[in-house]
């Protein structure tokens, strides 16, 4: 509920999102947020999660969770948007169908890059996010990631890379995240003999 345009109390302590970290979800987290995670619904939730988890322990980047729906409830969407803790350098935004929500975040915030994920959802299987996101007319561009799962992790790679511009530490991260995906190469040229012997 809103009184006369002035935000209630609880209002206010919801308007910041989850904090998530290493260390846990909401009290149990730690730090300041670097980026927000945000959604159109909660059952963007699972997809998500693979940003969010990528960001806390692939990179130790704490992060805000926010469920923010343009056409449930556009006018919330757009305070939360523009009282951003002034920590939060990168936002995230998923959502399936005609998926404005990054689009109109790239407005709303000129200040800050914006990642759009596009989820695999109904009848168009999530070609109508991707298209909606990436054909964002002249001057407020969305970084579009694949759709699904692999576009919520990249998302997280993406902000990362972004807070390694001014973070040594993050830019380390990213180093070694990129020395395990080789690794796995190796490993699996080390196994190709006996996969091919299981061939013949
Ligand atoms: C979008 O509509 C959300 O981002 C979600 O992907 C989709 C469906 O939402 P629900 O009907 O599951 O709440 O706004």
């Amino acid at each position: 509920m809103e009184t006369n345009g002035t935000p209630t109390f609880i209002q206010q302590m919801e308007d910041h999102g989850v904090l998530v970290s290493p260390e846990g979800i909401g009290n149990a987290a730690h730090g300041l947020p670097k980026v927000l995670v945000t959604m159109g619904s909660d059952s963007d939730l699972p997809l998500m999660m693979k940003a969010v988890d990528t960001l806390r322990y692939e990179f130790g980047i704490p992060c805000l969770v926010q469920i923010n729906s343009v056409h449930r409830d556009l006018r919330t969407m757009m305070r939360h948007i523009e009282n951003l803790p002034p920590s939060v350098q990168v936002i995230i935004a998923c959502a399936g169908g005609a998926a404005h929500l990054p689009g109109n975040i790239a407005d709303l915030r000129a200040d800050l890059p914006v990642i759009g994920v596009p989820r695999d959802l109904g009848a168009l299987k999530g070609i109508d996010a991707l298209l909606s996101m990436v054909q964002m007319p002249e001057g407020a561009p969305v970084a579009v990631m694949a759709i699904g799962d692999a576009g919520a992790v990249n998302a997280a790679i993406h902000a990362a890379k972004e807070l390694a511009i001014a973070d040594p530490a993050i830019r380390e991260r990213l180093q070694l995240y990129a020395e395990k995906r080789k690794a796995k190469v190796r490993q699996q040229n080390q196994t190709l003999e006996n996969k091919l012997e299981s061939y013949s």
